[in-house]
């Protein structure tokens, strides 16, 4: 049965370049989504950009260009970063395409024949860094924005309503009826308290600046760029729209099993709470779940402007390769937790779970004894002639695998790869403790042949298991292993299940180390070309 899933991040605004707090929303989406084509899922996944606004129109004019020749600019680097992380996405919106406009004004359309848009006077505080309005009691001394620290603008001027006051129970009823609905389980308790204080109606359109969707029949005012920039999530499959008129909105909008917005926590009031009230008014539904991670500083610091450190991902990736830096980026911090970016704590994983781990694993067994001993072909094992040593490695890569799939369903990445190392271990163990090299120079064929195909099918499952993850890696790993590359498609389910599924007599091909240990010099000379100083500068 087909299980749609869509899955979106945040749509970055394009008033400064990509850096790795993007980066980590948009892995965490593009892991989700490999993991569902896996399981034969249909699924979409998009990302894109917030191009509208005060912010971006003030950003283009320090820039001396027109707001769409700055945004058209600035949009190449997210691209780029996307394709160098290997983050797959199906589609990429960006708020200034007519297709968008047109569902802006769509929604604004059934917003208003519902009756929840209305013409008053507004005035109040305003964040251009959050463009988002803000009470007296969200302000910090002096009128400053708590999140950005720098000063509120108070706005008066004529302006288009939501009646957000009107979506307190309809809200509050549909958290009930979606224990879900927001994750983790504490950001939703704050979505929930919030609500319960009651909503004040919402406005949602602007005279002083033009750089936005005009409304509908009303051309002096432009739609609030919240409005405008979470309508993304339906513009891009082409909606809102009546059933048959746009397929993809069809199937991964309106009948999709399931829709998963990742976002960061400094976003999740727009999303919990706007979003789905916007929704229920337009008579569109609303989103399964939106999951709200946590805030990465780098080295200990918050990456701001004023500090200029703001991490670009495109030196890691040089540095590390894509798939070590996703791999980092969804091990070191509980999804969900706020956390760090370490450069040392990336080198250590590496060094450790990778090259002693992983690639430990694979050398000893493909590079080494298969190679040696038998030929460098998939040795025959009968599931006869199992010892309980093989029965616990079988019985840990079953647990390992079902444990891991329970935890990507539930994008707890990190407790995935926790499980998945957990294999890792065990099988270096077993390697340890059934001494391979001494089977072969007693002449224990058979022993011999039975630990290795154990190793291999072991090789074979974490290959698929990593793949959401390592998608290079993991295709590398089983060309050694003499397997194709894996090739999801549409309703043939991939997680491994069945033990046994490689195939005696094909030939591996050692390759390269897939995780060359790095040695003190190159760690010295990587991270002084990142710009990291001397042992222990990070922990700060
Ligand atoms: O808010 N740690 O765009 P934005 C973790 N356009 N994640 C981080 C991060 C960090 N230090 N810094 C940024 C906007 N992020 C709106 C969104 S959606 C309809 C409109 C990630 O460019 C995180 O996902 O400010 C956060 O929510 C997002 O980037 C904010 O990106």
């Amino acid at each position: 049965m087909a299980r749609p899933y869509y899955v979106t991040t945040p749509i970055y605004y394009v008033n400064d370049r990509p850096h790795i707090g993007h980066a980590y929303s948009t892995v965490a989406a593009d892991v989700v989504s490999r993991y569902q084509r896996l399981r034969g899922n249909p699924t979409y996944f998009l990302t894109g950009l917030d191009e509208h606004g005060l912010k971006i129109e003030r950003r283009a004019r320090e820039e001396q260009l027109a707001p769409q020749d700055f945004v058209d600019r600035m949009a190449a680097p997210f691209r780029s970063a996307w394709e160098e992380l290997d983050c797959a996405h199906d589609g990429f919106i960006r708020t200034t395409s007519a297709e968008h406009r047109q569902s802006v004004q769509a929604i604004w359309k059934m917003m208003k024949d519902r009756g929840d848009i209305y013409l008053d006077d507004y005035e109040d505080w305003y964040c251009v860094g959050c463009e988002s309005f803000k009470t007296v009691k969200e302000l910090l001394e002096g009128n400053l924005c708590a999140i950005h620290r720098t000063p509120v603008e108070r706005i008066k001027e004529r302006s288009y309503f939501f009646r957000l006051s009107n979506y307190t129970k309809p809200l509050l009823n549909h958290y009930e009826a979606h224990p879900d609905f927001v994750q983790p389980d504490a950001r939703f308790n704050e979505v929930k308290s919030f609500v319960k204080e009651g909503l004040r109606d919402l406005s949602i359109s602007r005279t002083s600046f033009r750089w936005g969707v005009p409304v509908l029949d009303d051309e002096e005012h432009v739609v609030y760029v919240w409005l405008d920039a979470l309508t993304n999530y339906v513009s891009a499959l082409g909606g809102p729209a009546p059933e048959g008129e746009a397929p993809l909105y069809d199937e991964f909008w309106t009948s999709a099993q399931t829709i998963t917005h990742i976002v960061g926590k400094d976003i999740l009031r727009f999303h919990a709470v706007y979003w789905p009230a916007f929704l229920l008014s337009a008579g569109v539904r609303v989103p399964s779940q939106i999951w709200a991670h946590g805030w990465l500083t780098v080295n200990g610091e918050k990456m701001s402007k004023s500090l200029g450190n703001f991490l670009p991902p495109g030196p890691l990736v040089e540095a590390f390769g894509a798939d070590v830096l996703r791999y980092y980026l969804m091990r070191e911090v509980g999804f969900g937790q706020d956390g760090d970016f370490s450069h040392r704590n990336l080198m250590a994983r590496y060094n450790g779970e990778l090259a002693n781990g992983l690639g430990n694993l694979m050398n000893r067994i493909v590079a080494s004894i298969v190679k040696r001993n038998l030929d460098g072909r998939v040795p025959s094992a009968g599931l006869d002639d199992l010892e309980d040593a093989d029965r616990d490695l079988i019985d840990t890569a079953k647990a390992a695998a079902h444990e891991a799939a329970q935890h990507l369903e539930a994008l707890a990445f990190h407790r995935a790869l926790d499980t998945t190392w957990e294999l890792v271990s065990a099988a270096n163990k077993y390697v340890d403790s059934t001494e391979p090299w001494r089977l072969a120079k007693q002449g224990a064929k058979q022993r011999l042949e039975q630990v290795c195909y154990t190793v291999l099918e072991t090789l074979r499952w974490l290959s698929i298991m990593l793949f959401p993850v390592m998608p290079n890696k993991c295709n590398e790993l089983r060309g050694q292993i003499g397997m194709p590359p894996l090739l999801p498609t549409e309703g043939v389910d991939l997680w491994p299940s069945a033990w046994g599924g490689l195939r005696p007599g094909i030939e591996t091909r050692a390759a390269t180390p897939l995780f060359p240990r790095f040695d003190e010099a190159q760690e010295r000379s990587i991270l002084e070309r990142l710009a990291v100083d001397s042992p222990g500068s990070d922990a700060k």
